[in-house]
């Protein structure tokens, strides 16, 4: 070996002394947080924690929406639903398409059981379906699966491989959102009758969102109740079904 470099690793070893100035912060982001290390700096975050107040939200989305990245209780959505910052990418089709088999679902954003803006298409992007039931308050079938998926035993007639379902919504893998879109009155859905049914039906993964002008009800065109149906990843319908809703079910557990 080289003596200088010898005795460089030597010194290194032994020599004791000032260990080394950390690098300044620059433009890299090695926790893939979308801020760089200058911008962790002036946040007060931590560049190698991409989430450093814990509360489930990347420093860098939420200080593109305005919470605090150091702070749990500020978060984008206090239901936890996840967020999209690419979700500019889904091109809305509006309302007044058709819905079927491939189309893009339309941007829909409606108030939640939390009272707060909720955009579905926070929901894209993630590599996981996302399941929309249409509900109402005098629907039976829709209060039985909301049971369901708080773990009560099914009373409604549905394939053994379903069972899984309200496993896998509870472990995040499969998003759930209830389009709550008829109240008590028969009336369009508000910010308390959403409230209400979550209170009634309390489930963290589901978001209830109140369709208050009936705009999804509408495209949906529902043909009966349970109804369900399912988007992928990209917001393009994976089912349509105005009717067969365990169709719908049986295509996020294939
Ligand atoms: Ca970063
Ligand atoms: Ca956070
Ligand atoms: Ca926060």
């Amino acid at each position: 070996m080289h003596r200088a470099l010898a005795f460089a690793l030597v010194c290194a070893a032994a020599c004791g002394g000032k260990p080394a100035a950390p690098a300044p912060p620059g433009d890299g982001d090695p926790d893939g947080d979308y801020l760089s290390d200058a911008q962790e700096a002036l946040y007060g975050t931590d560049p190698a924690n991409p989430d450093t107040d814990g509360d489930g939200y990347l420093d860098g989305d939420e200080v593109l929406v305005g919470t605090s990245p150091t702070d749990p209780k500020s978060r984008i959505y206090q239901g936890g639903w996840p967020f999209q910052r690419f979700k500019n990418k889904i091109v809305d089709p509006g309302f007044k398409g058709t819905a079927k088999v491939g189309a893009v679902v339309p941007h829909f954003v409606a108030v939640d059981q939390f009272g707060q803006k909720v955009d579905l298409y926070d929901f894209a992007l993630k590599k996981k379906p996302v399941v929309l039931d249409l509900s109402a308050d005098w629907c039976g079938a829709c209060k039985e699966i909301a049971a369901w998926l708080d773990g009560k035993p099914p009373s409604f007639e549905l394939p053994p491989e379903l069972a899984v379902i309200p496993g896998k919504v509870k472990a995040g893998e499969i998003y759930w959102v209830t389009v709550y879109f008829q109240n008590a009155g028969s009336g369009p859905a508000t910010a308390a009758d959403v409230a209400a049914w979550a209170a009634k039906y309390p489930n963290p993964r589901v978001a209830v969102l109140a369709d208050t002008d009936q705009a999804m009800f509408n495209f949906l065109f529902p043909g009966g109740y349970p109804n369900i149906n399912v988007v992928n990843e990209d917001m393009t319908f994976r089912t349509y079904e105005r009717y067969d809703y365990r169709t719908s079910l049986a295509s996020v557990v294939k």
